[in-house]
């Protein structure tokens, strides 16, 4: 198998802004962390304070040889009260934009990942339908402002995973376990996502639109078993299904992926035995990538060019992180060896920073950073990476 990507292939990393920002105290999020009782390990606070020093962040990314940057404008800062638009925190992410192209990467923007202002979550939140319309109203204001200085844009990140552990779980905001709320708030982010489309494609700015989706390798055990294959159909259809079937016609699918669960015929089973874990909770498996990434093609009918828009892995260990992105890259080549139209393949993070209720303790960054002195260190790993992104191939 080759080692060398095709040419055109684009390296990226990403970042979220409530995970690196710093002083976001004006979404649900934020609110969440200081609330009682939350199962959050600490506050997200001054994140790696990127809301000042992105040209310095960008300059390094560049630096490292990635041809994009992957980050998301903060809703709470552009519409701080219902209808009231901050031209300030606008022209801020039209500075991000514009010093990617300075430093010669393109930018990839997400319009919501994770959070979202107070003032609408008091207004009733995603499983509201009117929160859609607002959403509406953020996104076409935002995109009047910087339309023209984007590279690709992503529309709602892993619109599963905050419904799902928001609305089941009750480890995200709102924190609630609730059948009816959960289908309410899937429901939401399918036609946000689906009326969003258009109102980003009309520009101004001419650049490609998609949906990014947390895939896991649902695997039944053994793989043969009707009752476990019902189990992980069950599990598939509920966090994948319907979010695959609206991207159908998308102009890509950026697709996010870290780890498989296992189910046999009574539901999950945890870790296999000899498999290690990481901090998140979840096994060390590099294959759940190529894996979902098959899985999307298929579905999909390969009807939509797919781009890994996050994939990594939060470790102390740095050879770990090495050898998890070796094998998942190994597993990228494998599925275009296939002609599986994969473009691109974004790490997850550009640095360390806020991971949700687990605060800042798993380190998914290929670049430390002190937070005291704000100092950053790029780690062996991501002059590994840098010089993979720069050959265009997998190098040791
Ligand atoms: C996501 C999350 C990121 C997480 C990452 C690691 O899109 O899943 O956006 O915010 O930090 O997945 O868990």
């Amino acid at each position: 198998m080759a080692l060398q990507f095709p040419n055109g292939f684009q390296w990226g990393t990403a970042t979220a802004a409530h995970q690196v920002e710093g002083g976001n105290w004006n979404n649900d999020w934020w609110a969440w962390e200081h609330a009682e009782g939350t199962p959050c390990e600490e506050p997200s606070g001054d994140a790696c304070d990127q809301l000042n020093r992105y040209d310095s962040d960008i300059a390094l990314c560049a630096a490292l040889g990635f041809d994009n940057y992957r980050f998301s404008i903060e809703w709470s800062r552009i519409e701080p009260e219902p209808g009231e638009f901050s031209l300030a925190a606008l022209d801020h992410y039209r500075r991000v934009c514009a010093s990617c192209h300075e430093h010669g990467i393109e930018p990839v923007v997400t319009f919501h990942h994770f959070t979202t202002p107070r003032w609408v979550v008091a207004q009733g939140g995603w499983h509201t339908a009117s929160t859609v319309d607002l959403f509406l109203r953020f996104a076409e204001r935002s995109v009047a402002h910087i339309g023209d200085l984007i590279g690709k844009a992503c529309t709602i990140n892993e619109p599963n995973i905050v419904s799902f552990i928001g609305y089941q779980m009750a480890l995200f905001p709102p924190g609630l376990t609730d059948d009816a709320l959960f289908n309410a708030t899937n429901e939401n982010f399918l036609a946000a996502h689906e009326r969003v489309v258009p109102i980003l494609k009309a520009g101004p700015g001419d650049f490609p639109v998609g949906l990014t989706l947390s895939m896991t390798d649902y695997q039944a055990v053994p793989a043969d078993d009707v009752g476990a294959l019902a189990q992980r159909d069950a599990t598939r259809a509920m966090m994948e299904d319907r979010f695959l079937d609206l991207a159908r016609n998308d102009d890509f699918l950026g697709v996010q992926v870290y780890s498989r669960m296992r189910f046999d015929a009574r539901g999950i089973l945890g870790p296999e035995d000899g498999v290690p874990t990481l901090p998140m909770g979840y096994e060390f498996y590099p294959q759940s990538l190529e894996a979902c990434l098959r899985r999307a093609w298929e579905f999909t009918g390969g009807s939509v060019p797919l781009i890994v828009t996050e994939n990594g892995i939060g470790t102390n260990d740095d050879d770990q992180r090495r050898d998890y992105v070796t094998q998942a890259l190994r597993g990228v080549l494998a599925c275009i060896d296939d002609g599986i139209d994969v473009g691109g393949y974004t790490y997850w993070s550009l640095m360390d920073n806020f991971e949700w209720a687990f605060g800042y303790r798993p380190r998914f960054g290929i670049i430390d950073v002190d937070r005291p002195t704000q100092r950053r260190t790029v780690k062996p790993s991501g002059e590994w990476l840098s010089r993979v992104a720069r050959a265009n191939a997998l190098v040791d």
